[in-house]
């Protein structure tokens, strides 16, 4: 085994780095070189792979990797995205929360409570509300049963067919029929090139506007990219759309001028709804490194044919 052949490179935070010296310490370095078998990346420089001639294998820091696949000649390796119980259980609780404070109107309350007004405003229940889940792949699927525990009616849009207790699923090819009966949209897609803007304005007129919630909410949680946000801002303005919470942007960090900041039923969260765990990370990597060393198989190997 060569010294040095496990590159870390890329937006990476002082813990991360810590987390994989600690387990590869003799392994790691921070620069690309002929040694390099190995990256760990998450937004990484654009050149980074001109001087790896040795790479093998790619991983990414998170679950997306369309910061990987934007990547300029990129080398013809396998890419392994991050899939996680500790990253899943997060994510599981950002999407229950904003679900929930959207239904019982939190922020409102936040309000009136700022203004010391008792005012005890409407709320429905989860069982009146239907949750549609767009990407229902290992997120999409945890959220789902988990918004099914509070109460919720969930649906969920895959690409291919996915089948899950007790949860109504569409392919995309029933997208119109998914989203007629949506109170609550989830973004929990990969960005791709068919999901780039995909949330416009013409998908959020198809969203159920005659709900208990007076209109329909998004969470994007997914990337971005996905989400066309002047159609967004428009509809917040005129009422279209009775809530969103953000967590993901077309530009990161969000600009401090964009009208989003502003709205009262607009949550915005700085692309933190499911970070990943260092020790989980670092643990993982290792392990998927000794089974490609051990000639068995890696696990979520990314088709990049797909873009996920
Ligand atoms: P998966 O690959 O397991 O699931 C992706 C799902 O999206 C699949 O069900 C897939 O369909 C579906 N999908 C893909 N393209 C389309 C399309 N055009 N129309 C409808 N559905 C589509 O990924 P994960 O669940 O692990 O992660 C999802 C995404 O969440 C990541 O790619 C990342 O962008 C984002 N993320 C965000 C985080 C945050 O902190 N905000 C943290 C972690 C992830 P099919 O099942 O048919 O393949
Ligand atoms: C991820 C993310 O893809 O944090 O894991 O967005």
């Amino acid at each position: 085994m060569s010294a040095r052949d496990i590159l870390l490179a890329g937006d990476i935070s002082a813990a991360e780095r810590d987390a994989f010296l600690e387990r590869l310490s003799d392994r790691m370095s921070d620069e690309p070189t002929d040694a390099t078998r190995y990256a760990i990346v998450w937004k990484p420089d654009p050149d980074i792979f001109r001087n790896t001639p040795s790479l093998e294998v790619i991983f990414s820091l998170g679950a997306g990797v369309d910061h990987v696949l934007n990547t300029p000649n990129l080398p013809d390796v396998p890419v392994v995205r991050f899939v996680d119980p500790d990253l899943t259980g997060r994510m599981m609780e950002y999407v229950c929360l904003q679900c929930l404070l959207h239904l019982r109107r939190q922020r409102a309350y936040d309000s009136a409570q700022r203004n010391k007004t008792w005012n005890q405003i409407a709320m429905p229940t989860a069982r009146e509300i239907t949750v549609g889940i767009m990407g229902f792949g290992v997120l999409g699927q945890a959220c789902g049963r988990a918004l099914l525990a509070l109460g919720f009616n969930v649906r969920g849009l895959a690409r291919s067919t996915r089948k899950v207790e007790d949860i109504e699923t569409f392919t995309t090819e029933q997208q119109a029929g998914f989203l007629a009966g949506t109170d609550m949209l989830v973004n929990l897609m990969p960005l791709s090139e068919e999901t780039r803007n995909m949330i416009d304005a013409d998908l959020i007129s198809h969203l159920r506007s005659e709900g208990a919630l007076g209109g329909p909410v998004i969470i994007n949680a997914g990337r971005g990219g996905s989400l066309d946000e002047c159609a967004v801002i428009e509809a917040l303005e005129n009422g279209t759309l009775a809530g969103v919470s953000l967590d993901v942007f077309q530009t990161e960090p969000l600009s401090a001028d964009s009208p989003l900041w502003g709205f009262d039923n607009a949550i915005v969260t700085p692309h933190v709804a499911a970070i990943t765990d260092p020790n989980a990370l670092s643990n993982y990597v290792q392990r998927q490194i000794d089974a490609y060393e051990n000639g068995k198989p890696m696990e979520n190997v990314v088709d990049r044919s797909r873009g996920y």
